[in-house]
């Protein structure tokens, strides 16, 4: 009786929280997806991964609920909500900065139009009656491979959306990996929209000395991870593998995240962050995800003194109302971006959110006359101990 009448509350505080809530703050607590907003791919080895995916005006294609299952095993949550938060872009010469997501938005009419070619072999989904997203497989290689025996290959789940800003088109691509990596992508392309006659800030891509002006854009990526049945007990853990004195050895160290903070990687002591879940295991070890960096040798701190531009991640204690990583609005006591989001909270066996920002300098070519061939920034997000053996 205390079970069914604990049930109903449940069900009618989820209802609640639907009701009170706009969609774009809306927490996912429920596996349920709204009606037609659930994807679902069983990819060549048998593994599969499922999610509820949502087109908004500001960040475009947003993903909630993201689980995997390993071949046959049960469907384990790695993610509430995953989304591009941000799209800080600053131009070499110093014009005034620009947060392309709060002040254009991805979405809404910015959405491009997707064609059934730009979608071959996959499925095209609406949101307005428009088609903005693409869900397709597409062939991923070798797996892995091991002395003289056939390799065994695999495909990704893709899922693909495209925007114009202004002159310049971002498309962004999730991939979804058969060992359960996550991949997230932004292409940049388009059209140059600042030119000048300084080659100090640019590059002269026309005869009468015409200069396309450089840029940086910043990728600021929000992932509220949500290991396991319970998002409330996760932990942060720095790992570090730091040469000896005398460079002969390399030793290993953990350091566990207990507070909000704000980190920069190192590839000289090889720093890196996981994810791990407070209690469930693989059998053996505790149950974890990976930050990899991909695409470092453009990280940049940015011009005008930007203090949050110094730090490559940030950690913070979830709030539904920090929803950009920088332009949030500051409505209802809420911060601008992740240095105020970043207050001392304590984020140990907690509800995290890790914030990834990418840096990708811009140096015009002539081959930019007149359109960008696409530039793709990217990392991924490796599981680490989600199993005990290579599940594939
Ligand atoms: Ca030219
Ligand atoms: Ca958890
Ligand atoms: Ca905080
Ligand atoms: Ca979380």
């Amino acid at each position: 009786m205390n079970f069914l009448l604990n049930k109903a509350l449940s069900v009618v505080s989820v209802l609640a929280l639907v009701v009170s809530f706009s969609s774009a703050e809306a927490r996912p607590g429920n596996p349920v997806c709204p009606t037609g907003q659930t994807i679902t791919s069983t990819l060549s080895t048998g593994s599969t991964w499922s999610m509820c995916w949502e087109a908004r005006d500001k960040e475009g294609i947003v993903l909630s609920n993201i689980r995997y299952a390993a071949p046959g095993q049960a469907l384990r949550r790695v993610m509430g909500e995953m989304s591009l938060s941000q799209i800080q872009r600053n131009y070499d010469d110093g014009s005034p900065v620009r947060f392309l997501v709060t002040s254009s938005g991805l979405g809404g009419n910015n959405f491009i139009r997707l064609t059934s070619s730009e979608c071959s072999g996959g499925q095209l989904r609406n949101s307005g009656g428009k088609p903005v997203l693409c869900q397709s497989q597409k062939d991923a290689g070798i797996i892995y491979k091991r002395g003289t025996s056939a390799g065994v290959s695999g495909v990704d789940l893709s899922l693909l959306s495209a925007s114009q800003i202004g002159e310049y088109s971002y498309t962004v691509e999730w991939l979804f990996k058969e060992n359960g990596t996550i991949q997230p992508k932004v292409g940049l392309s388009g059209s140059l929209d600042k030119t000048g006659t300084n080659a100090s800030f640019g590059w002269p891509i026309q005869q009468n000395g015409e200069v396309g002006i450089g840029f940086v854009d910043n990728y600021f990526w929000r992932m509220d991870f949500d290991l396991g049945s319970n998002s409330s007990n996760d932990v942060i853990e720095q790992i570090t593998s730091s040469l000896n004195a005398d460079r002969t050895k390399r030793s290993k160290s953990i350091s566990t995240i207990t507070s909000e903070t704000g980190r920069n990687f190192s590839p000289e002591v090889k720093r890196f962050w996981r994810v791990r879940d407070g209690s469930e295991t693989n059998g053996f070890a505790p149950i974890s995800y990976e930050l990899v960096m991909l695409n470092y040798d453009h990280q940049t701190t940015g011009s005008n003194n930007e203090v949050w531009m110094n730090k490559d991640i940030y950690l913070t204690k979830y709030n539904a109302c920090e929803r950009f990583a920088a332009d949030n609005s500051v409505a209802n006591g809420c911060g601008w971006g992740v240095n105020s989001y970043t207050n001392g909270e304590a984020i140990n066996s907690g509800d995290v959110v890790l914030w990834n920002r990418i840096s990708y300098h811009h140096l015009p070519r002539d081959e930019d006359d007149n359109v960008i061939g696409m530039r793709w920034n990217t990392f991924k997000l490796l599981p680490r101990d989600w199993h005990a053996v290579n599940p594939l």
